[in-house]
C-alpha cells in the first residue's frame, strides 16, 4: 500500500521552498533556486530514507547527510529546523547575518547535523567518499556476528559543479574501486550554473555513462517531484551494496518561481519581492505572510524526525550488549572515539641515534609502524608514493574492495581526492587518518586542507622531498613557497623536523593535537642525528621552538633554522666559537606551535636584546622576518631550484657551514670575514 499523502507531502516541500526563498530575500543574498528545486529531495532524505536522531545527532550508526552544492543550504537549515535540529525559526530569520548559526555556506560545528563545511564544490563529494570509507573500515573492525554496529550510509546532493570538479571525478574513481555500497548521491540535474545554461560547458558530457565506467549503480528520475519514483530509485541504491550509486534527478532550479524557473537569475540572488509574492501565490501560499510554517507541514517533519530514535535506542542497546560480550573491542572504540588512547603509546616513540645519518622521511616511517598496533584505527596512505613517503604499515594489509579491514590506503594518483577523503575520515570519530605525498604537491591539496584548517580538523599529512635538497627532479618537484603558503593558512601547524628524533615528537604533537591539520614536513636527504645527550632534547619540539644550543657565553647571535638547515647552524655555531664569538642555535620546526606558548617562553628563545640573527631555510624567505629584527638576515630561495644532485644544490644555494658562518659574521660587521660566499645562481 502506498503511505504517501501526496497533498501534505506537496505542501510540506512547498513550504520549504517557500521557506528558502524568504530567507534569501531578507538577508538580501543567497541562492533560492537550489533549495526550490531540490526540495523533494529533501523531503524523501529526512522524512523516509535517512536514520537520524535529532537528539542524539552523534549517534554513530546514523546516516551521514552532505550537501555538496553547498549554495543551497537553505534547504539543509529547513530541514534541520523542521526535524528538530537545535535551530529555529528565528536563526532562519537570521540568514548569513553576523553571528548566527546559519552561515551562508553550512559550517561544520555551527548546527548539529552539519556533517561537513561545504561550498568549495566538488569537495563535500570528496567528503562523502572517506566518510563511507570510515564506515566500512569500523564495520571491518567492530561489527560481529549478531552485532552490527555499523551499516550506515552517506547521502549527498550534488550539482552540475560539484560533477564539474576534478575532485569529484578523482573521489568516484576511487569509491568504484573501493565498491563503497554505502554511498548514494543525489545529482542535482538542472541544467543551470551561474553563467547560464549547461550547454555552454556541460551538456556533451555524458555523466551517467562515465560514472557507470567508474564502476557505480547509476540510475534516473525524470522528475524530481515525483516522489515515488525518487524514493524507489533511493531504495534500489539501498541493495545495491558493492557499488556506490549515482542517482541522476531531473530538478528545475526555481522551481515555483513563475519568471525564474530554471534560469540562472534564481542561483545566486533574492528573487524579489514582487518575484517572491508571485512564488508564494503560484505555491498556495498567502503572499503577504513571511516564514510561514503551517502546522500540519510542522507535525509532520517533527513526526519524521522521531523516526529515528528507536533505531538510535535499539543500537545503544546493541552496544551495551556488544560491550559486555565484546570488553576489550568496545573499550577500544570508546576510547578512540573520545581521544582517549592506550597509554602506553608514547612509550614507543623509537629513540635514534647516531652515527649514520638517517632521512627525516625514513624516521617517520618507523615511527609510525612502531606506533601502529597501539593506534588501531590510525589509517592512511599515500597518492601512489608510498615507498617515497615511508608510510607504509608494515604489519597491515591494504584497504580494499575484498578486505575493509587493511590500514593501508592506495589513494592513487589523486591528491585532490586524498585530501577531501582524508577530511570526510577525520569527520568520523574514532578514526585518525594519515595522507602521504611530496611537498610539492600539497599544491594540489590545499582546498581540502584549507577546509581541514576550517573545520579544525586533525588530519595527518606526511609530506616529504621537502626541499631543493631532495636534488635531480629538479625544479618542478622542489617546494620553495610551499611552506610559507601553508603557513598562511590560519589554524595549520606545519612541522618541519631537523632529525629522527624530532621527527619522532613531531609524530608525537601531531597525535596529540586537537583541532586543524598537522603536516609534517620531511627530508628525501640523510641528516645527521643530533646527539640528544650532548644537545637539548628533542622534546622540546613541541614547542615549536628551542635553544638547541645555547651559547657558552654571552650570546651575540642567534642562528635559527628548521629541518636539514639546522645541521649546518650547529657546525656554524662551531666555527664561530673557534673565532670567539658566542652563537646559540635555535631549532624552529614549527612558527605556529611557538606563537602559541607565552611570552615569556618565547622570549627566553629569542631575547629581545639579542638583535643580530640569522635564519636559515631552504625556501622562500617571506615570513621570517616575524622572527629577525632588522639587525638580521634571512638566508631563503627566492627562486626556483634546478635540476642537479642534491648536495651540490645545497651548496650552490649557499647552504654550507661555510657561507652560514660568513653571513653570521658579516652581521656581526666582520663581513672581511666571509669565508664562502654562495656562488651566484643564473
Ligand atoms: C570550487 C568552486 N568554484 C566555484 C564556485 C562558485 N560557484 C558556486 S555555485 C557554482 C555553480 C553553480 O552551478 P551548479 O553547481 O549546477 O549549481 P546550481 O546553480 O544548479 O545550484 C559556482 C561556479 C564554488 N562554490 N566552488
Ligand atoms: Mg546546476
Amino acid at each position: 500500500m502506498d503511505h504517501r499523502n501526496p497533498e501534505l507531502e506537496e505542501r510540506c516541500i512547498n513550504t520549504v521552498r517557500v521557506l528558502a526563498a524568504d530567507a534569501v530575500q531578507k538577508a538580501k543574498s543567497g541562492h533560492p533556486g537550489t533549495p526550490m528545486g531540490t526540495a523533494p529531495m529533501g523531503h524523501v532524505l529526512w522524512s523516509e530514507i535517512m536514520q537520524y536522531d535529532p537528539q542524539h545527532p552523534d549517534w554513530p550508526n546514523r546516516d551521514r547527510f552532505i550537501l555538496s552544492a553547498g549554495h543551497a543550504c537553505m534547504l539543509q537549515y529547513s530541514y534541520l529546523y523542521l526535524t528538530g535540529y537545535p535551530i529555529t525559526l528565528n536563526d532562519i530569520k537570521k540568514f548569513r547575518q553576523l553571528n548566527s548559526i546559519t552561515a551562508g555556506h553550512p559550517e561544520y560545528g555551527l548546527i548539529p547535523g552539519i556533517e561537513a563545511t561545504t561550498g568549495p564544490l566538488g569537495q563535500g563529494f570528496g567528503n562523502g567518499v572517506g566518510m563511507a570509507i570510515a564506515g566500512k573500515f569500523l564495520a571491518a573492525r567492530y561489527n560481529r556476528p549478531g552485532f552490527t554496529l555499523f551499516d550506515y550510509r552517506i547521502y549527498a546532493i550534488c550539482s552540475d559543479g560539484d560533477l564539474m570538479e576534478g575532485v569529484s571525478s578523482e573521489s568516484a574513481s576511487l569509491a568504484g574501486q573501493l565498491a563503497l555500497g554505502n554511498l548514494i548521491y543525489l545529482y542535482d540535474d538542472n541544467h543551470i550554473t551561474i553563467e547560464g545554461s549547461t550547454s555552454l560547458a556541460f551538456d556533451r558530457e555524458d555523466v551517467c555513462r562515465r560514472f557507470e565506467a567508474y564502476g557505480w549503480q547509476v540510475q534516473e528520475v525524470a522528475d524530481v517531484n515525483d516522489l515515488s519514483a525518487l524514493t524507489l530509485a533511493i531504495q534500489a541504491a539501498q541493495a545495491e551494496t558493492r557499488r556506490p550509486s549515482l542517482i541522476k534527478v531531473r530538478t528545475h532550479i526555481g522551481y515555483g518561481s513563475p519568471h525564474k524557473v530554471d534560469t540562472a537569475e534564481a542561483h545566486g540572488s533574492p528573487l524579489g519581492e514582487e518575484e517572491l509574492k508571485a512564488v508564494k501565490k503560484n505555491l498556495g501560499f498567502n503572499p503577504e505572510e513571511y516564514f510561514f510554517v503551517p502546522r500540519e507541514v510542522f507535525q509532520f517533519y517533527q513526526g519524521a524526525g522521531k523516526r529515528g530514535i528507536d533505531r538510535q535506542k535499539e543500537w545503544a542497546d546493541r552496544f551495551a550488549n556488544y560491550q559486555a560480550r565484546y570488553p576489550e573491542l568496545a573499550n577500544e572504540y570508546l576510547s578512540l572515539s573520545e581521544g582517549r588512547w592506550p597509554a602506553e603509546w608514547q612509550d614507543k616513540l623509537p629513540l635514534f641515534s647516531g652515527p649514520e645519518k638517517m632521512a627525516t622521511r625514513k624516521a617517520s616511517g618507523a615511527v609510525l609502524n612502531s606506533l601502529a598496533a597501539s593506534i588501531p584505527t590510525l589509517i592512511g596512505g599515500s597518492a601512489d608514493l608510498a615507498p617515497s613517503t615511508d608510510t607504509l604499515l608494515n604489519a597491515y594489509g591494504s584497504f580494499s574492495a575484498s578486505d575493509y579491514s587493511g590500514r593501508n590506503f592506495h589513494f592513487g594518483v589523486r591528491e585532490h581526492a586524498m585530501g577531501a577523503i582524508l577530511n570526510g575520515m577525520a569527520l568520523t570519530r574514532g578514526i585518525i587518518p594519515y595522507g602521504g605525498s611530496f611537498l610539492i604537491f600539497s599544491d594540489y591539496m590545499r582546498p581540502s586542507i584549507r577546509l581541514a584548517a576550517i573545520m579544525q580538523l586533525r588530519i595527518i599529512l606526511v609530506y616529504t622531498h621537502d626541499s631543493i635538497g631532495l636534488g635531480e627532479d629538479g625544479t618542478t618537484h622542489q617546494p620553495v613557497e610551499q611552506l610559507v603558503s601553508l603557513r598562511a593558512i590560519p589554524g595549520i601547524t606545519v612541522i618541519r623536523p631537523a632529525d629522527a628524533n624530532e621527527t619522532a615528537q613531531a609524530w608525537r604533537v601531531a597525535l596529540l593535537h586537537r583541532g586543524g591539520p598537522v603536516l609534517l614536513v620531511l627530508s628525501r636527504q640523510g641528516l645527521p642525528i643530533i646527539d640528544q645527550a650532548k644537545y637539548t632534547g628533542a622534546r622540546e619540539l613541541e614547542k615549536g621552538a628551542y635553544v638547541l644550543s645555547p651559547a657558552e657565553t654571552e650570546c651575540e647571535i642567534i642562528l635559527i633554522g628548521s629541518g636539514s638547515e639546522v645541521q649546518l647552524l650547529l657546525k656554524a655555531q662551531q666555527n664561530l666559537k673557534e673565532k670567539s664569538i658566542a652563537a646559540s642555535v635555535v631549532s624552529m620546526p614549527s612558527w605556529e606551535l611557538f606563537d602559541r606558548q607565552d611570552i615569556a617562553y618565547r622570549e627566553s628563545v629569542l631575547p629581545a636584546h639579542i638583535k643580530k640573527r640569522l635564519a636559515v631555510e631552504a625556501a622562500s624567505p617571506v615570513g621570517w622576518d616575524k622572527y629577525i629584527t632588522d639587525e638580521g638576515a634571512v638566508l631563503g630561495i627566492n627562486r626556483f631550484g634546478q635540476s642537479a644532485p642534491g648536495d651540490e644544490l645545497m651548496k650552490a644555494f649557499g647552504f654550507t657551514e661555510d657561507h652560514v658562518t660568513g653571513l653570521a659574521l658579516q652581521l656581526l660587521g666582520m663581513p672581511e670575514a666571509v669565508l664562502d660566499p654562495a656562488p651566484a645562481l643564473p
